[in-house]
């Protein structure tokens, strides 16, 4: 049987691969910065976690994996439009994202603001134009939901407008849940949807990806104070101003979250035959260095 590793290296060559081929046809044309602006972050590398979540969850409803191809493009593309966003003077003016300078230090802040719309705005086109209708539907409705203005563009502001402040435990909590989280439940349930599964199916990629995306969002936090710059791609210590869970429980109450938030996540599989992949995905990421 092959490990996760291989499992997750696998996925990623092929869908690096069609990522790399996205826009090639579009780069020749008078646009040819724009798709190169929105190429260069989408092409700079990532974990390819959310995509490779709606592989496993498909897989775990028997679905066909290759099918949700589209719907695993566009949550990538929506993922690194938040990325590039993020990164902007106006936010927080980042110079490295997944170990490369960042969108605007390379091709300037316009271009990189339209580069992140280009993507968003693209997303939704695939889904429309390349899942079968009933499964394009559920997933545009479960990915705008979770990155809009109740989602992770919500989260975002409730996060700038929290800086100058202490943040109480449940703000922090909610904050997270709607930056990083929505976008993590959005990749499960949409894996469900690719494969039509059940609702029993849908409610357990809820709560699995929400106590992951919690378990992710405090690692996040975590290697920021621990992590290594290179393995990481980016700056560390960034972070030490702004309400954090390492901030607000220290690190080894963060350890400890991390791990009932992972079994938690791990027995809301148990609706499934089997989930083996995701099990030992929530596990690694509880332990990750990047
Ligand atoms: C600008 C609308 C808008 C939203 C920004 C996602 C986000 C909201 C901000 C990113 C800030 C941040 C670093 C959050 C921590 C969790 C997170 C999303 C990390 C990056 O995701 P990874 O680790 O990145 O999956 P890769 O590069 O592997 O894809």
């Amino acid at each position: 049987m092959k490990t996760l590793s291989e499992v997750w290296t696998e996925h990623n060559r092929f869908f690096d691969d069609t990522l790399r081929k996205l826009y090639v046809q579009d780069k020749v044309s008078s646009q040819s910065n724009l798709f190169d602006a929105m190429s260069y972050s989408l092409n700079a590398g990532g974990k390819r976690l959310r995509p490779f979540l709606i592989n496993l969850f498909c897989d775990a409803c028997n679905g066909n994996a290759q099918k949700a191809l589209p719907a695993e493009i566009a949550i990538e593309l929506i993922h690194t439009y938040s990325l590039i966003h993020d990164d902007l003077p106006a936010m927080d003016n980042d110079d490295y994202r997944r170990g490369k300078l960042t969108n605007h230090k390379v091709f300037g802040e316009a271009s990189a603001i339209l580069a992140g719309d280009g993507l968003l705005t693209d997303a939704f086109r695939i889904l429309s134009e390349e899942l079968p209708p009933k499964q394009a539907i559920a997933c545009i409705q479960i990915l705008s939901r979770a990155a809009g203005p109740n989602g992770m563009v919500g989260g975002q502001t409730l996060d700038i407008s929290a800086e100058d402040r202490l943040c109480t435990e449940q703000e922090v909590i909610d904050i997270q849940s709607r930056k990083t989280g929505a976008l993590i439940v959005a990749a499960c349930q949409m894996g469900v949807a690719c494969a039509q599964g059940s609702q029993e199916a849908f409610e357990a990629a809820f709560v699995f990806g929400s106590s992951i995306g919690l378990a992710f969002q405090i690692r996040d936090d975590m290697l920021d104070v621990i992590g290594n710059p290179s393995e990481l791609g980016k700056e560390v210590g960034k972070d030490s101003e702004k309400n954090t869970f390492v901030k607000l429980y220290g690190l080894d109450r963060c350890n400890e979250i991390i791990k009932e938030q992972t079994n938690i996540a791990v027995n809301a599989l148990n609706v499934f035959s089997d989930a083996h992949l995701l099990k030992e995905l929530a596990e690694q990421i509880a332990v990750r260095n990047k």
